[in-house]
C-alpha cells in the first residue's frame, strides 16, 4: 500500500484522552495531539474498511521534517518517516537525513585526492577520477545516527542505494608497516562556525578486520545520482551496521596508525551514543559501533472497519542480524504480544517494516514498545526503552 502526500496531510485536533503510560521513558515528553487525515480512499483496506487517519505520536520533539536547515555542524535534515512504504525501501536523496551540512568553504572540484598515508612504505595520494572508475554498484544500505532520539521524531535514520568502491581494495594501494593495522578515515570538517552541539573532526579509527566484515565502501553515488554536496561529495564512508558518525562525508585522509593511537575527537563525542563504557583514551579499546537490532513504530493508523474504529501500527526493523520474530506491548506494565505481521524473514543490510492491529479500550495515550522475542541476543536501545513512541489515541 502506497501513501499519497495528501495521505499524510496534518491536522490539529482538540487534547483527549487519559494517560496511560505512567513513568516509561521521560516523563515529560508530552505535548498537544495532533492526527493526519486523510481524504482519499485506500487501495488496500484494513480488512475491508475505511482509513481515516494517522494518529500522531506525542511527546517528541517538533523539527521541521523532510527539510534541511541550520549550517555546518548544527545543520540538519530530519527525515518524515510516517511516509514509507513497502516499495519504498530507500529515501529519496531530498529528504534522507542530513547530519552536518557541507561546510561553506569546502571546494570539492575535480582535483580532490585521497591521502593514504601514515604508518606505510610510500604514502599515495589516490585522485577521485581514479576512484570514479573503480565505481560499482554497492546495495541497499541503511544508516542511523547514534543521536537518533525522540527529540527529532527519529528522523535521523534512513535507507539508501550506494555506488562506490570497497574500502579494502583502496587500502591495498599502499603497503603498511609490519603489523600495523589500525587506520584512521577522516573527512574534510573545517566549518565557518564554531557548533553550539558537535567537536569538528569527522575521523574514527578502525581495524581492517573490521571495515572488512562490515563491508565498509568509499561511496560517491546515492540512488543512482552522484553524492549530493550535503551528504559528502564527492565521497563518503559507508560502514554497513555500524552508527553513522563513523562514516566520514568528504573524505579526504585515510592514515594507518599504530595501536597506542589516541581516540579521535568524534569517537570521544560519541562514546556514550555508541555504548562505549566510559570514553576510553585509546581507540583501541573502542567497541565497534554496531547498531544492535531495533524497532519502532512509525506510524498508528486509524480505520473504520464495519462500523467500528480500528487501529494498525506500522513500524520499521533494523540494525543487529535481522532477527524476525518482535513482540509489542502498549502500556509499561502490559504483556508483551507477538507482531502479527512481523518483518520478513532473512537478514539484511537495509530496514523492514512490520505491522500489528491494536484494539485500545480507552482514549489514552499508549506507550508502545518493541522487544525480541529471543530474549538471549543483546537489544541495549530497546531494552532501555530508546525507541518508545506514545501514540494519542482519542477515540476508540
Ligand atoms: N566530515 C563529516 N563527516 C560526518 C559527520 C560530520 O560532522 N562531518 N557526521 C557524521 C554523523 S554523526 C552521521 S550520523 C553521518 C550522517 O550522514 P548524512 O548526513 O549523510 O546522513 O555522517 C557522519 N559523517
Ligand atoms: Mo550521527
Amino acid at each position: 500500500m502506497k501513501l499519497s502526500r495528501r495521505d499524510l496531510i496534518i491536522a490539529s485536533l482538540p487534547p483527549v484522552g487519559t494517560v496511560l503510560t505512567g513513568c516509561v521513558g521521560s516523563g515529560a515528553r508530552r505535548n498537544g495531539p495532533t492526527v493526519a487525515t486523510r481524504r482519499e480512499p485506500v487501495r488496500d483496506p484494513f480488512h475491508g474498511g475505511e482509513k481515516l487517519g494517522v494518529v500522531e505520536f506525542v511527546g517528541e520533539g517538533r523539527p521541521p521534517l523532510d527539510t534541511a536547515f541550520g549550517e555546518g555542524l548544527d545543520g540538519r535534515l530530519y527525515t518524515d518517516l510516517t511516509r514509507l512504504s513497502p516499495e519504498g525501501t530507500s529515501v529519496p536523496n531530498d529528504s534522507f537525513y542530513i547530519r552536518t551540512r557541507c561546510p561553506e568553504r569546502l571546494d570539492a572540484g575535480s582535483d580532490w585526492n585521497l591521502r593514504l598515508h601514515g604508518m606505510v612504505a610510500r604514502p599515495v595520494d589516490l585522485p577521485i577520477s581514479d576512484l570514479l572508475k573503480a565505481e560499482r554498484p554497492m546495495g541497499v544500505h541503511l544508516m542511523e545516527c547514534a543521536g537518533n532520539t525522540a527529540g527529532g521524531r527519529f528522523g535521523m535514520i534512513g535507507a539508501a542505494e550506494w555506488s562506490g568502491v570497497p574500502l579494502a581494495e583502496v587500502l591495498d594501494r599502499v603497503q603498511p608497516h609490519p603489523g600495523t593495522n589500525r587506520i584512521s578515515v577522516a573527512g574534510y570538517d573545517r566549518h565557518l562556525r564554531g557548533s553550539r552541539h558537535s567537536v569538528a573532526g569527522a575521523s574514527w579509527i578502525f581495524t581492517r578486520e573490521q571495515l572488512e566484515e562490515a563491508g565498509a565502501f568509499l561511496a560517491t553515488r546515492m540512488n543512482g545520482e552522484p553524492l549530493p554536496r550535503d551528504h559528502g561529495y564527492p565521497v563518503r564512508l559507508l560502514v554497513p551496521g555500524w552508527y553513522g558518525c563513523v562514516s566520514a562525508k568528504w573524505v579526504n585522509e585515510i592514515r594507518w596508525v599504530n595501536d597506542d593511537e589516541p581516540a579521535t575527537t568524534q569517537m570521544r563525542e560519541f562514546a556514550v551514543r555508541t555504548h562505549q563504557s566510559g570514553i576510553p583514551q585509546l581507540a583501541r579499546n573502542y567497541l565497534p559501533a554496531r547498531i544492535d537490532r531495533a524497532a519502532m513504530p512509525i506510524r498508528v493508523e486509524k480505520w473504520r472497519v464495519d462500523g467500528k474504529l480500528r487501529y494498525r501500527v506500522v513500524g520499521i526493523a533494523w540494525g543487529g542480524r535481522g532477527e524476525r520474530d518482535l513482540e509489542i506491548r502498549f502500556t509499561p506494565d502490559g504483556a508483551y504480544e507477538p507482531v502479527a505481521d512481523p518483518p520478513p524473514a532473512g537478514e539484511t543490510a537495509s530496514w523492514s517494516l512490520w505491522s500489528h492491529p491494536f484494539q485500545p479500550t480507552v482514549a489514552a495515550d499508549y506507550a508502545i514498545q518493541l522487544r525480541l522475542a529471543d530474549r538471549t541476543v543483546t537489544t541495549r536501545r530497546l531494552d532501555r526503552g530508546h525507541y518508545l513512541r506514545y501514540a494519542r489515541i482519542d477515540e476508540v
